[in-house]
């Protein structure tokens, strides 16, 4: 068996610290700047940042091309000084007063445009930041009425727009977030099943993928593990979102590990064995500090977060394989899970 000697790189996006606002209460902490936080980044241990367009370039919409690259250049600057990368960069679809009715799949053509265009400035913000990874999370492409839209149509118009941007950046990598409920309460592209679906029916396979986030496996009622090891398969796991989830509730984005250290060890493991991270790859967080936590020490969720997923790498790399196998060889799981306890 494969004994590791990757070296992992970690990231998060800034959206990582924030203030505790919650759909019940407003901010409890004051908002630390955007060059506050890129200067933790190293300190914390971490090496990439992931980002949303509007994280570069604040009010993307109201800006011309030009102050766009500008912007972009001076935060590139930024990052090098740190020796920080750029992995992501998400064109944020689920704000704007545009795309109330979804981005790609809006009944308005008008909208639907206004979403490919947004994205198309989301790639020159990539290509400016250095870095050839898109992520697209689907956040508005539902409805909360099924018979307003055609999901077979949606399917179409989502290929469409990502085919759009294939052809507008022949290196541009796009990598779907799936996410099953949460703002819609039923999403079109809820899991990575789905996500390599349309991987494999657009016009360039190789240049689609996924990124996955534990909690949006969990929330499908679904195993992160395994959804990472169905797109690992098909070699198509190029970014993650690890963190946790207390159940079918809204997306918590808990620490990882926090709720369940089996579940946390698993999704280790299944990256750790199949090469994740060999090629590049990050090691993301998506994870929310409590709402309780003092303002001064609320990074410490991505300590934590950095540091399980750390040990319990070492339990996947000292776990004696062949005493496992022989467990295995005699179909003694309870043994097996004895070994373990
Ligand atoms: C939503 C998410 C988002 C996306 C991010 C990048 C806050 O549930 O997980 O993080 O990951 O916007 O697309
Ligand atoms: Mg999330
Ligand atoms: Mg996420």
């Amino acid at each position: 068996p494969f004994k590791g000697t990757t070296e992992y790189c970690f990231s998060f996006g800034p959206w990582n610290i924030h203030e505790g606002t919650d759909p019940f209460g407003p901010p409890v902490r004051e908002a630390f700047s955007f060059d506050e936080k890129v200067g933790f980044y190293r300190d914390l241990g971490f090496v990439g940042i992931q980002f949303h367009d509007d994280d570069i370039v604040p009010g993307i919409d109201e800006k011309t091309h030009a102050q766009l690259i500008a912007r972009t250049k001076t935060v590139k600057k930024q990052l090098d000084d740190h020796g920080l990368t750029a992995e992501v960069v998400a064109p944020r679809l689920w704000e704007s007063p545009q795309t109330i009715d979804g981005a790609y799949t809006s009944n308005s053509p008008k909208e639907r445009q206004y979403a490919l265009e947004r994205s198309k400035r989301c790639v020159d913000i990539a290509n400016e930041i250095g870095c050839k990874n898109l992520v697209l999370w689907l956040a508005r492409e539902g409805t909360y009425i099924r018979e307003t839209k055609d999901s077979a149509g949606a399917v179409g118009q989502i290929l469409e727009a990502i085919n759009a941007l294939l052809e507008y950046d022949p290196e541009i990598r796009i990598l779907i977030e799936p996410k099953p409920n949460e703002p819609m309460d039923i999403a079109y592209i809820p899991t990575i099943g789905h996500a390599i679906g349309l991987a494999y029916a657009s016009d360039a396979q190789e240049r689609v993928g996924g990124l996955i986030e534990s909690a949006h496996a969990i929330l499908a009622g679904l195993e992160p593990s395994d959804e990472m090891g169905y797109a690992l398969y098909h070699k198509k796991l190029w970014s993650v979102h690890l963190n946790d989830q207390n159940g079918l509730k809204f997306d918590q984005d808990k620490a990882f590990g926090s709720v369940n250290l089996r579940r946390a060890f698993n999704q280790v493991q299944v990256l750790e064995e199949n090469g994740y991270g060999r090629n590049g790859e990050f090691i993301g967080l998506d994870v929310k500090v409590m709402r309780t936590q003092p303002r001064d020490i609320s990074t410490k969720h991505l300590l934590s977060s950095r540091r399980t997923f750390l040990n319990l790498l070492e339990k996947v790399r000292t776990f004696d394989k062949e005493v496992e196998q022989e467990f295995i060889t005699a179909r003694d799981y309870e043994g097996f899970g004895l070994l373990h306890s």
